[in-house]
């Protein structure tokens, strides 16, 4: 298996070369990607329907680490892990810090909740009542501060602000408000700690959201200052929206901030990544590749699997933006270019697909061999025997969900 993964790494390098790609580039940008895995996407999660627990599920913060650890022990490209407070509150977060770093791993964005209390029913930064706009705020700053002990740059924030019913709220008022609460917020991170703002256009409110779209966004961060950014979460647009579009956009003004990784048949479905439309994940690495390099981004996965076994999913996810990558960097831009000035619409659209269709799996699976990760990491998972191993030593004790 391993001689026939290396024959076919050969004949690829070979026609790439041939076709003027820099293959030694493209491996060593392919080794410097970096994905960060969610906390939740390791516990029970589910629909308002149902939530199906799953034998071996962590029961807390930590054995989220330890779950996330097998995600970065495969695929060698995931050393970061985002948290959500208060679902990975705990007493001592130099301690969860210190169980990170003897996992190979740090903790990433600091994800604070603002949707999960009575007090938030008219919104949080939004609502009407300044007591509950304290209070939010308050949240956030504490957030702030467990990004200092954690160690951690990133406040990442979404907001399930909004109204359900016209006439309900002036968005005007709302608006500043937000700006209010997160400038103070904003003010209380110190200078190496960037803000991201995730926009949703509805759910959980179904009139408005006050941060509906990517230019709700990048006009509040405007306000707020350059160290605050938009977040991307490809589960959070109207159907039909081009979202690689709203990438470069967001690139060109310098506030693409990071993503948020998941995809979708209809909503917000939070499925494993590139699992629906992977040419949607393709095009939007496209725009990508070209700009990266300039900018911080910080790419991260955001999924709550229902029925799917969750450590295998992450991989997946993670592989699969690994493929997206590795067929974006070999998109011929020379030749892209000639046929854009010539106006020669379908040989600038064949250079997309020509990489598109390049099966990139040989590549990736000898950049994650020379990085140390594993060739075939959902297999070399299943093989590892660690599901059933943690199905046994969590048997006992509740398994961490949302709330
Ligand atoms: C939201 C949004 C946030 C995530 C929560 C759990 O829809 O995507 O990023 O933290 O869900
Ligand atoms: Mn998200
Ligand atoms: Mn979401």
């Amino acid at each position: 298996m391993e001689s026939t993964n290396e024959r076919a790494y050969d004949v690829l390098a070979e026609l790439l070369s041939n076709g003027g790609v820099d293959v030694a580039g493209v491996e060593e940008r392919l080794r410097s990607q970096r994905v960060e895995t969610p906390s939740w996407g390791f516990g029970n999660s589910g629909t308002r329907f149902k939530v199906f627990p799953q034998p071996g599920v962590p029961r807390d913060p930590f054995e989220k680490l330890a779950d996330a650890a097998e995600v970065h022990r495969h695929t060698g490209i995931c050393p970061s892990v985002a948290i959500h407070i208060p679902w990975d509150r705990v007493d001592d977060y130099g301690e969860l810090e210190q169980y990170a770093g003897s996992l190979g791993l740090r903790i990433g964005a600091v994800n604070p909740n603002l949707f999960q209390e009575e007090d938030y029913r008219l919104g949080s930064v939004c609502n009407p009542d300044p007591a509950v706009r304290r209070k939010a705020t308050d949240h956030l700053i504490e957030c702030v501060e467990i990004g200092r002990e954690v160690g951690s740059d990133i406040l990442s924030l979404w907001f399930a602000d909004g109204t359900n019913y016209a006439g309900q709220d002036s968005f005007v008022e709302r608006r500043a408000r937000m700006q209010e609460c997160l400038a103070e917020a904003y003010g209380a991170m110190p200078e190496s700690m960037r803000m991201l703002l995730e926009y949703k256009p509805f759910e959980p409110a179904f009139y408005h959201s006050d941060l509906s779209d990517w230019g709700a966004a990048l006009t509040m961060c405007q306000k707020l200052g350059e160290r605050a950014e938009v977040l991307v979460d490809l589960g959070h647009h109207l159907q039909g929206t081009n979202i690689e579009h709203i990438v470069a956009l967001l690139l060109d003004e310098g506030r693409l901030g990071g993503f948020h990784f998941n995809n979708r048949k209809y909503a917000d479905d939070d499925l494993i990544v590139g699992s629906v439309n992977p040419f949607e994940l393709f095009l939007i690495y496209v725009e990508l590749a070209e700009a990266e390099e300039s900018s911080r981004i910080d790419y991260m996965i955001d999924q709550a699997h229902n029925i799917e076994a969750k450590i295998e999913a992450m991989i997946l996810s993670v592989t699969n933006l690994q493929g997206a990558y590795a067929k974006a960097l070999l998109v011929n831009r020379t030749k892209l270019d000639e046929a854009r000035r010539s106006g020669d619409v379908l040989s600038a659209h064949r250079t997309l697909l020509d990489a598109y269709a390049t099966d990139v799996r040989p590549l990736c699976a000898k950049v994650r061999k020379d990085i140390g990760a594993s060739t075939d990491p959902v297999s070399a998972f299943r093989q590892s025997g660690y599901a059933e191993r943690v199905a046994n030593e969590r048997a006992e004790g509740v398994g961490a969900g949302w709330g």
